[in-house]
């Protein structure tokens, strides 16, 4: 069965995810966003506890970036967590909002990172004889190939030739769209470097509210340092780790000026990097979870 212990494939995860819908008919949908280049269903779970429509919003994305297992096995760990967990704050935050997880963004290159090539990052459209991918974190419409992206079909970071060139984060984006403004959160998880990123990869200018996602993200990685002393870093992407344009986080914070957004850039710092032991799949969950925990508590407080 399902269990944090081990990395599982696609195929695994996605039966995990359809079975919770039938585990739990009541508050877990299975939500559709879309069919990858190669064909793969890219599968969400809608959770709510609240039969009212347009509901405050959190939207999780994880494994938009192939080889960054951690960040689906995280993602799957909040799932279950809002789902079975009693404690009275995560009781809260399943409550509160409708909850939108999609934990691999990437199904192909994922696949592809579990047959073949575990350190691939990109897609799967081919763009010539040789190159294979687009990175999907640089072909988001907003400040496309403005900055730490190539337009080299052959480099990590290709931007794709269009803004939303990939299948998968064309039919993404218009999922996105779907729920708009109703989206109140957007997190993304990626690994490694251990930072806490807020917006925008274009420029080191700060946001309307940087100063209050400064504040919220300053708390989070206190209280996620609390459980085992790790450590993280909160500042602006351009800033913090480099600039890089086209991102997911970017494109949903411009158009629907989302108030809570931040990227995670989970464990660790280098030792293991993308390819992090299993061993600490649940430290890294369990600590991210306190770290959510903290975010929404802090926005709450706020507002
Ligand atoms: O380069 C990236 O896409 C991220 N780092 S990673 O090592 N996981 O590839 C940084 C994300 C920057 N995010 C946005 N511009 N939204
Ligand atoms: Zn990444």
């Amino acid at each position: 069965s399902f269990d944090w212990r081990q990395y599982h494939t696609l195929d695994e995860i996605n039966d995990w995810l359809r079975g919770l819908s039938d585990t739990y008919p009541e508050h877990v949908t299975i939500v559709d966003g879309g069919v990858s280049y190669e064909g793969r269903d890219i599968i969400g779970v809608k959770i709510s506890y609240s039969p009212n429509n347009h509901r405050h919003t959190v939207f999780i994305e994880a494994n938009i970036h192939a080889r960054e297992w951690i960040t689906s096995a995280v993602a799957t760990f909040v799932i279950n967590q809002l789902l079975g967990n009693d404690d009275p704050e995560i009781r809260h935050l399943a409550e509160s909002y409708d909850w939108y997880i999609f934990p691999v963004f990437n199904p192909d290159g994922f696949a592809y990172s579990h047959t073949t090539n575990r350190l691939w990052r990109k897609t799967r459209q081919p763009y010539s004889v040789l190159c294979v991918g687009a990175d999907p974190n640089r072909n988001w419409p907003y400040q496309w190939m403005q900055g730490g992206a190539s337009n080299n079909p052959c480099s990590e970071t290709y931007a794709g030739p269009s803004p939303l060139s990939e299948p998968s984060t064309l039919s993404l984006s218009s999922f996105i769209n779907s729920l708009g403004f109703q989206i109140e959160a957007y997190i993304s998880f990626h690994s490694y470097s251990q930072m806490l990123l807020l917006p925008y990869g274009h420029t080191t200018d700060h946001l309307d509210n940087y100063e209050e996602l400064m504040i919220i993200g300053e708390q989070a990685i206190v209280d996620l340092e609390k459980r085992y002393g790790t450590q993280y870093v909160v500042g602006n992407i351009a800033e913090t780790i480099y600039v890089a344009t086209g991102g997911s986080m970017d494109w949903v914070k411009h158009e629907y000026e989302v108030p809570l957004t931040y990227t995670y850039e989970l464990r660790d710092t280098g030792e293991y990097g993308f390819l992090l032991p299993a061993e600490q799949i649940l430290p890294t969950a369990l600590e991210t979870m306190d770290s959510l925990v903290s975010i929404f508590k802090s926005y709450e407080i706020l507002h």
